[in-house]
């Protein structure tokens, strides 16, 4: 009878284990990457990445000896084999070497961690390349970079490129460029976040976050507001299509044209909405 239920409760451990692995398998996709952040799109995301790996096999290290010393310690001085437990008040030797070992690892996190800060947060200052100098999207001397403003508002991303053109949810920019981020909010807390161009950053009323990226392939770049900004934060989505220098030139020679257009027939068909100020 014993024997039955103690059967059935393994079964049942067995099932509980195997529905929780699924679960994790399943929502794993769902996310960004689904053990490791996602690379390949900006150096700042891989240096997340690697920075990122590291710590992980680490932790995964110290997880399996820590584990494995366990599952030792429990088989080898097992009730059946040892019915009188041995008194042991300490080890001093051992206790000193995992505090050494321990302090060791913390301090080998620490310093690798801060020698790959300043080149995650630092924009890289490398020149552009020569195809954006020449389709002019970055002045000679003006520090080879792109300055774009990232605007979140309820419930859209908002960007505003170098002279004047602007474009809602999805982000026009050149390749080999280093693209420089100034982040705002009009209205409450968002979270610009787009996994394969680096990090999370916060957009703030009143307060200007900063970061960059630098692409060097044309493609899509997905993400999506990170910070819970409202009843529709789940449709903030956010992406950034990459596109060569004469590529992006264009298109903002093209969008600076039809924004003046649209606002010229605004003008036109309502002049008491313009000469109110509504814009
Ligand atoms: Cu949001």
């Amino acid at each position: 009878m014993r024997a039955e239920s103690v059967r059935r409760g393994g079964r049942r451990a067995v099932v509980l284990v195997a529905a929780l692995v699924l679960v994790l398998l399943a929502a794993g996709p769902a996310e960004a990457g689904t053990l490791l952040p996602e690379r390949g799109g900006s150096p700042n995301a891989d240096r997340i990445a690697s920075l990122y790996t590291v710590v992980l096999v680490l932790a995964g290290l110290v997880f399996a000896g820590v584990t494995c010393a366990l599952a030792f310690a429990l088989w080898r001085y097992r009730e059946r084999r040892n019915p009188v437990a041995a008194q042991i008040h300490g080890n001093t030797r051992l206790e000193i070497a995992w505090t050494l070992a321990a302090t060791a690892l913390i301090v080998f996190i620490a310093a690798f961690s801060l020698s790959k800060l300043g080149a995650i947060e630092n924009a890289d200052t490398a020149a552009a390349s020569p195809a954006a100098v020449a389709a002019g999207v970055v002045a000679p001397g003006d520090g080879q970079a792109l300055h774009i403003e990232v605007v979140g508002r309820q419930y859209v991303w908002m960007y505003r490129y170098p002279g004047g053109a602007y474009s809602y949810g999805e982000m026009v920019a050149p390749t080999g460029v280093t693209v420089k981020l100034d982040i705002v909010s009009v209205d409450v807390a968002h979270s610009w976040w787009i996994p394969k161009l680096g990090g999370k950053f916060d957009a703030i009323p009143g307060y200007v976050s900063h970061t960059w990226f630098r692409i060097s392939r044309p493609g899509l770049y997905r993400g999506q507001c990170a910070e819970l900004c409202g009843r529709n934060h789940a449709n903030m989505l956010a992406q950034v299509r990459a596109v060569a220098p004469e590529e992006y030139a264009a298109w903002t020679r093209r969008q600076k044209r039809l924004i003046a257009e649209a606002e010229a027939a605004r003008n036109r068909d309502a002049p008491s909405f313009a000469s109110h100020g509504a814009g």
